[in-house]
């Protein structure tokens, strides 16, 4: 059963694996233009910001070092059903200065497409525990994000030894250079 969390609320992680999913319908419409969504990940230290520049896990670097984090590829298009792009997290194998993990979700090229997320079909971002399929939170992007390109979804960060999850749901007009400039 998924759990529905209100933005801001947190729960205790207590397995360490975990998949980030992001789905959406291909463009039907007649500009004829894709929608090319993009799932990424940034690893941060105790500065809030990345280990180094490996630890931004995006469509470009699709590893982690220390293993923890896989992106399954980038998809241009949403063609077919279910998750689109994965996002795969193995706590067990986390580098032990990581403190946090940011998962975020952008429109590529969205000022220059002119794109939000309101006019994209069945498009969400969801995070469940691997072990059980277990729903931990899921946005309907299309309708709790209708006028924004870029959304920090959630983070997992940790608290003595243990990791918990925080629903974060801040949406904004802008890209992932906009999350790349605060991060690093
Ligand atoms: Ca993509
Ligand atoms: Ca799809």
């Amino acid at each position: 059963m998924a759990i529905n969390l209100e933005k801001g609320q947190r729960v205790n992680v207590n397995i360490p694996n975990f998949v980030v999913g992001l789905g959406w319908d291909a463009n039907q419409s007649s500009t004829g233009t894709d929608f090319d969504l993009d799932a990424s990940v940034f690893i941060l230290g105790e500065n809030k910001k990345i280990l180094a520049d490996e630890y931004f896990v995006f469509y470009n670097n699709l590893h982690s070092p220390d293993g923890a984090i896989k992106h399954t590829g980038d998809n241009l298009t949403g063609e077919g059903a279910g998750d689109d792009e994965q996002i795969k997290v193995d706590l067990s194998k986390i580098n032990p200065s990581a403190t946090e993990i940011c998962i975020v979700v952008t429109i590529h090229n969205a000022d220059e497409r002119r794109q939000n997320f309101g006019q994209i079909r069945n498009s969400f971002i969801r995070i469940f525990n691997s072990d059980t399929n277990e729903e931990i939170l899921k946005y309907e992007l299309e309708e709790d994000f209708s006028i924004e390109t870029a959304v920090e979804f959630g983070r997992i960060y940790k608290r003595g030894t243990e990791w918990k999850f925080e629903a974060v749901g801040v949406g904004e007009r802008g890209g992932l250079e906009n999350y790349l400039q605060k991060y690093s």
